[in-house]
């Protein structure tokens, strides 16, 4: 019997930008007694069907992008007589979908870091439960990956967790409905020795797989102290003071680390925080920014992010702390206009973003949006190929639409070829030249520039963007050039790297606030500087 991971993807470019990291997280969740599990990334190459043996253990992860590729495995597994079970976000929010359609035995809700294993178990005795509930863990209980399965070559950057939730409440946006408003940090020891780990084995890029690593703002700070909520304040400071800890730590390694991360907008009022992701080395952060108008702003909740001149204002301040932007934008919004596309892709340009990305709007099963959208359905349903649209995820790609909710005043086509206007004069050859200055060399300036172009082919080769001529000439590039970027990405490996020796004994089952109130500084030793490289 072997267990096997299934990370489905109905695009294959034989390298990837990211780990998928959960596949490494659910190996370390796997039980001895299963052995070491296959993992197999389809975003690199397809499932031979032929590994899968009776009685062997599948477990698939599905988003709402790749659900029905999920399916296709899970249908394909069964049929050779492996016991079949799903998690991930969508699994989360569809079990009775995933059983019916996706010809699953088992379900694990939420958090698989324990539930995994009791699935598996259950699994080898012959007794699988339909759904298994995994629930929101506490930070204390997530597990590090199993570094040791990756194929090192395959990808660019590797991918560590250091904190789950987001205390916004953004209308597009699942995050804070599944994983909670609540942020859940993992001790910085934890994160510290995961990265070493991954630098050992020759990472030197690291995403920070985090919903937002701000999780305390200064205004939330300022509105508990105006509150007299000194419980509250303390444990908002005991979260920031353990972020600071993290970030001084993260300081200490190897200086030829890069590291990635997803962040609001409002991080730009706080100078502190941004010299030390700086210091961290954390270069860049995915900054939602979504509209650049208040009426766009106001239509998603987000409207204590700025528009107008203070947006760029807001945008050129990460830069000006050393952390560089990629902008995301959703078009498509009920305010938007056919000037608003110009407008987007002026305030990018102005404001100096190092990458963007231009998503069109995707009502999320689990957001505010769906929820109002599924609603107005009921009252008429469209559908497409007798799948009602609000399950747009079981529509064959060929045949599903660009775009679900309709707009007042533009066609999806026309708001399809709009963004796709934007992107390419976000990406032609001249201001990614421009942009590419802000690499220390020529090397880095050539990586950077194949990254710009690489990243804007494969968002066209997922759809998300692009028409579907454009499509396989694109996919046969982004291969050409993942390749490349490949290479450039390579590290030495540095297996003589010591991790910290830390006090580990006040570790285990360690509440968040207690961490962060005892200050964190003296739970660990001092790191040793490493020298740069
Ligand atoms: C980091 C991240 C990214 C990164 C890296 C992606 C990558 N290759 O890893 C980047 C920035 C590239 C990215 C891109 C996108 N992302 Co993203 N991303 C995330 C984020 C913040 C964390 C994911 C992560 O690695 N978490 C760490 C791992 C360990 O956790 P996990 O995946 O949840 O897995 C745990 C459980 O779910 C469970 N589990 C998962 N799989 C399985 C399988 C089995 C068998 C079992 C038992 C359990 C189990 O156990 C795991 C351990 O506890 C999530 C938010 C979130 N909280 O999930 C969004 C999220 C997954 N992304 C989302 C979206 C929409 C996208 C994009 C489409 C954005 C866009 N508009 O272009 C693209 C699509 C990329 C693609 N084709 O896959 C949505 C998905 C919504 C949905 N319903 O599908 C999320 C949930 C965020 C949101 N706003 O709602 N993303
Ligand atoms: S979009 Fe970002 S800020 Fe908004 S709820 Fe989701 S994770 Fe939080």
């Amino acid at each position: 019997m072997r267990v096997h991971l299934v990370n489905p993807s109905d695009n294959s470019f034989g390298t990837a930008v990211i780990t998928p990291r959960w596949l490494f997280v659910l190996a370390a969740a796997t039980p001895r007694a299963a052995g070491d599990p296959i993992l197999v990334d389809e975003s690199l190459e397809q499932i031979v069907p032929e590994s899968i043996q009776p009685g062997d253990i599948v477990g698939i992860s599905v988003h709402t992008g790749n659900a029905l590729r999920g399916y296709q495995v899970g249908k394909m597994a069964r049929s050779r007589g492996a016991w079949v079970i799903y998690g991930g976000i969508h699994a989360t929010l569809y079990p009775d979908e995933v059983l019916e359609l996706g010809a699953a035995h088992a379900v694990v809700k939420g958090d698989g870091d324990i539930a995994w294993g009791k699935a598996v178990m259950d699994c080898i005795a012959g007794k699988p439960d339909s759904i298994y509930e995994g629930g929101r863990i506490d930070g204390s209980q997530f597990l590090a990956a199993r570094w040791d399965l990756i194929p090192r070559d395959k990808y660019m950057w590797a991918s560590v967790q250091t904190i789950r939730g987001c205390p916004k409440h953004c209308s597009f946006c699942s995050v804070w409905r599944t994983d909670g408003q609540q942020p859940r940090q993992r001790q910085h020891q934890k994160v510290i020795d995961e990265i070493v780990a991954l630098r050992r084995i020759g990472f030197r890029f690291i995403a920070l797989a985090d919903d937002n690593f701000y999780p305390v703002s200064l205004t939330d700070l300022r509105l508990a102290r105006e509150q007299n909520n000194l419980a509250r304040v303390e444990e908002l400071t005991a979260i920031r003071a353990e972020r600071f800890q993290l970030m001084a730590e993260m300081a200490k390694l190897p200086k030829n680390m890069v590291f990635f991360t997803q962040i609001t907008m409002e991080a730009a009022e706080d100078g502190e925080f941004l010299d030390a992701m700086h210091k961290a080395n954390i270069k860049g952060a995915l900054v939602g920014v979504e509209a650049v108008t208040p009426e766009g702003l106001k239509a998603v909740f987000k409207d204590w992010n700025c528009s107008g001149d203070a947006l760029v204002k807001r945008l050129k301040t990460f830069r000006e702390h050393g952390v560089h932007v990629l902008g995301s934008f959703i078009f498509g919004l009920p305010t938007d206009k056919p000037s608003t596309f110009d407008a987007t892709a002026d305030l990018a340009l102005k404001a100096e973003i190092t990458f963007a990305q231009f998503v069109m709007m995707t009502p999320f099963p689990g957001t505010v949006d769906f929820a109002r959208w599924e609603k107005e359905q009921a009252k008429d349903p469209t559908l497409v190929g007798g799948v009602p649209i609000t399950r747009y995820w079981l529509i064959p790609t060929e045949t599903r639409p660009k775009m679900f909710t309709p707009h007042a005043s533009m066609s999806s086509d026309e708001i399809r070829e709009r963004t796709q206007k934007v992107w390419d004069r976000f990406y032609s050859w001249r201001p990614i030249w421009q942009r590419s200055s802000c690499t220390p060399n020529l090397r880095s300036r050539i990586a950077f520039i194949f990254l710009s172009k690489l990243y804007r082919q494969m968002y066209a080769g997922t759809g998300i963007s692009t028409d579907s001529a454009r499509k396989k000439k694109s996919k046969r590039w982004a291969r050409w050039t993942a390749k490349q970027c490949g290479k450039l990405f390579h590290a030495e490996p540095m297996p003589e790297l010591k991790a910290p020796e830390w006090n580990v004994g006040v570790l285990p089952g360690m509440g968040q606030a207690a961490l962060g109130v005892s200050g964190g500084a003296g739970l660990s030793t001092p790191l040793v500087n490493f020298p740069e490289d």
